[in-house]
């Protein structure tokens, strides 16, 4: 039979040859590798691929166009990293404002330390305060009276301090997968820690203000700057419905892990509102305004931390007017203990797994792995999370059949049921709620 086109190439020979353009191909803009790491990844790729029988049409190109992983071994043309004070190496994301995000492999710890913390900053990072204790606080708006404290009062008893270990994700986090490429940080999976936090109960101290029936959303103030260095403008300024304020888990927090919050995370005073975008655990908190209706702050409102109701074309304009807010994250997971592009030596049969997975205002029912591009999946042990809200540890073992170019392909299951999909769903201009599979390329020999 006369062949259509050209004879088709195998994956292989296209990524020796002119792996950029393979790359491009099958994986559009997201495709990211470049110069000499795409080409020792497509060098890579001459290796045997074992399941490659069981590659999905269309999938085919590999993880290994996904940017290689710093801790892999630092390839060049991998990601920029920064290292701040006080911090890990960190993948950046901007510096002005100043935005870096953990590796995966740097969230192993059940309890995320300050310095594996991704950062996330809208607008400048505010100076240190000569006094902490006496920073002050203020709740006021649709309460019957206005509150305000000092961080010396937070701490002193008056209300129950609590101690609970709290997810705090970024509304954007897995911002990087979706396809066409919406605009802001294009975080991977690492805008994410798991710290543990003490402070006062929002809740309790709404109650002490006493709310008005009229009570009906929080707007969230913060003391750092605006970018553009105008006082009259707000970095960000956030709010959620008061049952989200009211939930036991929502902080008002004064140490993370035991100590006094670092500057960069917000001290000596910021929300922590577990579950829900990053953007509520407003930092160098200043005020809780409570009011009748939704918050109109910067970051409310449009296409600002909302998704569409009704699917929209991807890639399509769209003023977010028919849009809702993002509340409780989709389930995610991270690969904690391999890194995307790991070589492991020849001869290797037998891979453990390990990481976090974690599901918003919900837990985590299963994590499965697949070596095989999803054709068998394998059952993971699932850890009980330390209190609601926390993330919780996964692992479990995998059998590799012979030397060769694997992914460990890893998903997590809600306690409702759903499951991370195949691709980024629901596409929105700016990128929330994007929660694939991961995919993490390994070569065995
Ligand atoms: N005052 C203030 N609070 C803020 C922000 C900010 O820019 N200013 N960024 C928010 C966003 S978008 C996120 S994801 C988290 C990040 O917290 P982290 O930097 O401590 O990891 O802080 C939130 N609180
Ligand atoms: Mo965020």
């Amino acid at each position: 039979m006369p062949s259509i086109g050209k004879p088709e190439r195998g994956l292989e020979e296209v990524y020796r040859d002119d792996p950029e353009r393979a790359d491009a191909l099958v994986w559009g803009r997201r495709g990211a590798l470049k110069g000499a790491a795409l080409a020792s990844m497509g060098a890579a790729l001459g290796a045997a691929i074992p399941f490659a029988g069981r590659l999905p049409g269309g999938l085919l190109p590999a993880a290994l166009a996904q940017p290689a992983a710093p801790a892999a071994g630092g390839a060049q043309g991998g990601p920029r990293m920064i290292q701040l004070e006080g911090k890990a190496p960190l993948i950046l994301q901007g510096e002005r404002p100043l935005n870096a995000e953990a590796p995966e492999t740097l969230l192993d710890d059940e309890i995320t330390p300050a310095a594996k913390m991704f950062v996330r900053n809208n607008g400048q990072v505010p100076e240190a305060p000569s006094d902490p204790r006496a920073w002050k606080i203020r709740i006021d708006g649709e309460v019957n009276a206005p509150l305000e404290l000092t961080q010396g009062e937070l701490e002193g008893g008056r209300f129950p301090l609590v101690t609970r270990r709290l997810q705090l994700e970024c509304g954007g986090n897995g911002r990087a997968s979706f396809s066409p490429e919406t605009r802001g940080n294009q975080w991977g999976n690492g805008a994410i820690s798991c710290a543990e936090w003490t402070g006062v109960r929002l809740r309790d101290l709404l109650q002490a203000a006493g709310l008005k029936d009229s009570a009906k959303f929080t707007g969230h103030f913060g003391a750092d700057p605006h970018l553009s260095g105008d006082p009259d403008r707000q970095a960000i300024s956030r709010g959620m419905r008061i049952e989200k304020a009211l939930d036991e888990d929502t902080l008002v927090a004064i140490r993370m892990n035991g100590q006094p919050i670092p500057l960069l995370h917000g001290a000596p005073v910021r929300l922590v509102t577990p579950g829900w975008p990053g953007s509520l655990s407003q930092k160098w908190l200043r005020r809780i305004w409570i009011r009748d209706r939704p918050h109109d702050g910067q970051g409310m409102g449009g296409t600002s931390y909302r998704v569409p109701v009704q699917p929209i074309v991807p890639g399509s304009r769209n003023d977010g007017r028919d849009f809702r807010d993002l509340e409780s994250m989709p389930v995610r997971s991270v690969l904690t203990n391999l890194a995307h592009g790991t070589r492991l030596a020849a001869g290797t049969r037998q891979v453990d797994l390990r990481g976090h997975a974690w599901a918003g205002d919900r837990t985590v029912r299963a994590v499965h792995a697949s070596v095989d591009f999803g054709a068998t999946w394998q059952e993971m042990r699932v850890e009980q999370p330390a209190n609601r809200h926390a993330w919780q540890r996964w692992s479990g073992q995998v059998a590799l059949p012979s030397d060769g170019y694997f992914e460990v392909w890893y998903r997590a299951t809600d306690s409702e049921g759903l499951m991370q999909p195949h691709l980024a769903a629901n596409w929105n201009p700016q990128g929330y709620g994007g929660n694939p599979i991961s995919r993490a390329a390994v070569l065995v020999g």
